[in-house]
């Protein structure tokens, strides 16, 4: 009965957000038609990620199409159908996307309360060869929507209200917190709905996995070089914990939140900053991971407590279960003291 019971009341991402939202009475039903169209960019990426190989092997990508017409990135088609979707809402009024340099301002007429920081296509370098690739977003409440600036969009991320990503795979995975914890939906093409199959995720405890580019260890600070030496020879006689890094940060973060473990781009001799975006990657990964029940520092503070200076700046981030990152976090203050 359980089966039939679950077959027949499909918990639709649009029906548990709409049940999320109506603990607020005040709540007019906004987020739940901005996440909509966040959900209609998925699904069209989700289908033109799963035709690139495709393409490819016919040849499509990177020719011209009928028309003649240069056949786009798929990152940058995947940006262009993002921003037109979430314009098109009417619910946003400032948008921020990894592949436009300049946040976007929404005409007046079609403006709402809401900020959208997004990566549309994260990890896309990944695409040809078939490992999984994602969008992530973060979503945040203008203060005044009739005079939205750019301080709105520079706030720490503790002040987001809600974020998730979606995760091109072997299947297509949406991951959303909107505040009350981390649930998780996997695509039913049959029916195109995302439906419900990760209640309530929490991030276990401690985990067995580092996941790091190693490749990066000749120029890692002294509290990382630790860490990652700590994971390869316990002291207190532990067994080693695992390797897996994929280079896809979805990819990373996703096994991380449901598997445990510790994701790492820390700052190096390089890069001072790390590689990844704030406003676009760090933030939301972080805010995920936290409503898990896990925790993200950057190597000085918390994460979420960052306060970006420009909307693509970078930060070094650690995060995932709870005891691995406090694990860092000692070794950082215990450096921080010796300086
Ligand atoms: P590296 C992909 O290019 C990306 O932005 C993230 O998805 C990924 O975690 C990271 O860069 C990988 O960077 O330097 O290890 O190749």
């Amino acid at each position: 009965h359980a089966a039939e019971a679950y077959r027949t009341d499909l918990m639709t991402i649009t029906r548990h957000v709409l049940n999320e939202q109506s603990k607020y009475p005040e709540s007019r039903g906004d987020f739940t038609i901005l996440l909509s169209h966040i959900v209609l960019g998925c699904k069209f990426v989700c289908s033109a990620v799963s035709k690139a190989g495709l393409a490819k092997l016919i040849g499509l990508a990177g020719e011209t199409n009928v028309q003649g017409e240069e056949q786009k990135k798929l990152d940058v088609l995947s940006n262009e159908v993002f921003v037109k979707a979430l314009v098109s809402s009417g619910r946003t009024c400032i948008l921020v996307s990894e592949e436009d340099e300049e946040a976007t301002f929404v005409e007046p007429s079609t403006r709402g309360r809401y900020i959208v920081a997004f990566d549309p296509l994260d990890g896309s370098s990944n695409i040809d060869c078939g490992v999984s690739i994602g969008t992530i977003f973060g979503i945040y409440l203008v203060k005044d929507k009739d005079n939205p600036t750019l301080d709105d969009v520079l706030q720490p991320g503790k002040h987001m209200v809600a974020a998730g990503y979606c995760m091109y795979g072997s299947s297509c995975t949406l991951v959303l917190s909107t505040g009350n914890g981390v649930n998780g939906f996997t695509l039913d093409p049959s029916l195109g709905e995302f439906i419900l199959t990760h209640p309530d995720i929490k991030i276990p405890k401690k985990g067995k996995i580092y996941s790091v580019n190693e490749g990066n260890a000749k120029n890692w600070d002294e509290a990382t070089a630790k860490y990652v030496e700590n994971c390869k020879f316990p002291k207190d006689g532990l067994s080693p914990k695992s390797l897996r890094y994929i280079g896809s940060m979805v990819a990373d973060v996703h096994r991380t939140l449901l598997y445990g473990g510790i994701f790492m781009y820390p700052a190096d001799k390089k890069s001072p900053n790390g590689k990844l975006r704030v406003l676009y990657e760090v933030f939301p990964m972080s805010y995920l991971m936290e409503q898990a029940g896990g925790q993200a520092f950057t190597g000085k503070q918390r994460a979420l407590d960052l306060v970006p200076n420009k909307i693509h700046e970078r930060s070094p981030v650690f995060l995932g279960s709870y005891d691995d990152v406090q694990d860092i976090k000692e070794l950082y203050a215990a450096a921080e003291e010796k300086s």
